[in-house]
């Protein structure tokens, strides 16, 4: 259990004006943009240039800061490099907000094969984006280190991000908490906005994260449900003994079920990144909470 965070929400006067700043455009944009290579595999030309594509992005928003760094974290076995970036605080205790970059097609697999990925996990990765600009954008001078991570080849097998964990654990990071989005695009749950999958996470941070959204993202709705396996990055955390949440789109069995195919567009979301806005309202409460 984690005992380092403070779960208390002291922070409204900084979160509010920031969450205001959210705008579901720039995370349409960066989702149509992501969901344009022909796929994301994590071997091949188009997940490597994808994750290019990611660095640049996120180099360009942070480039008036003097405490940013945007790094590749290479992985020897596969071409695509998962994408760090760093706000550096003044206290290593380290919060990790992530979502993988990698797409797959389920029936084709393989580097040549169509697989958008508009909704898993373009929506994620841009979610995060959007978190990066406002903080970068504002005036926010962190106090304890922020990392965003773009993680390679989550879809076969959570392994970027179990690289990734496997080495903050040997170095011994303090990550204090982390949130995984994996899909946030869809709404597929008519009477829930956000759902909380209870296994393969921290049962207080969760908590944590639930009184957030009713406080910072009022009108929302949200629930738990469980995936039932190690569904996505947050396991590879959660498996090195870090407190991590996954916070999701539906209830697993609403989720958009046409992940890992051809048709994993942004027209199945309707076309624009309302449902991704809410999420990126959570993270923005989500690390300045805990990082204060
Ligand atoms: N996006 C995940 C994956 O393809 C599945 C989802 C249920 C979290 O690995």
């Amino acid at each position: 259990n984690n005992t380092f965070a403070d779960y208390s929400l002291t922070q409204e006067a900084i979160v509010k004006p920031l969450i205001n700043e959210v705008k579901a455009e720039n995370i349409l944009a960066t989702i149509t943009k992501l969901s344009s290579f022909k796929n994301r595999y994590y071997k091949g030309e188009f997940g490597k240039a994808s994750a290019a594509f990611i660095k640049e992005t996120w180099t360009a928003l942070v480039k008036n800061r003097t405490d940013a760094t945007v790094e590749y974290f290479p992985h020897s076995a596969w071409d695509q490099p998962s994408i760090i970036l760093t706000l550096k605080g003044k206290s290593d205790e380290t919060i990790v907000l992530g979502g993988h970059q990698d797409s797959i097609n389920g029936s084709f697999g393989g580097a040549a094969a169509t697989a958008p990925g508009a909704d898993d996990n373009a929506s994620g990765i841009s979610t995060i984006t959007e978190v990066i600009r406002i903080l970068a954008d504002s005036s926010y001078q962190p106090e304890k280190t922020i990392k965003f991570m773009a993680y390679a080849a989550e879809e076969v097998g959570l392994l970027g991000s179990k690289e990734i964990a496997k080495s903050f654990k040997t170095k011994g990071v303090n990550v204090i908490g982390v949130m995984q989005l994996d899909m946030t695009n869809f709404q597929g749950t008519k009477d829930l906005d956000i759902v909380m999958m209870r296994d393969y996470t921290n049962e207080q941070q969760n908590a944590f994260v639930g009184t957030i959204i009713d406080k910072y993202v009022p009108g929302i709705k949200w629930g738990y449900d469980k995936c039932g396996y190690g569904c996505s990055d947050h396991a590879s955390w959660n498996a090195q003994g870090y407190p991590a949440s996954m916070p999701f789109e539906a209830r697993m069995n609403d989720m958009n079920h046409n992940i890992h195919t051809a048709r994993d567009t942004l027209s199945v979301s309707g076309g624009n990144a309302s449902h991704a806005a809410k999420f990126a309202k959570m993270a923005v409460a989500f690390v300045v909470e805990l990082d204060r």
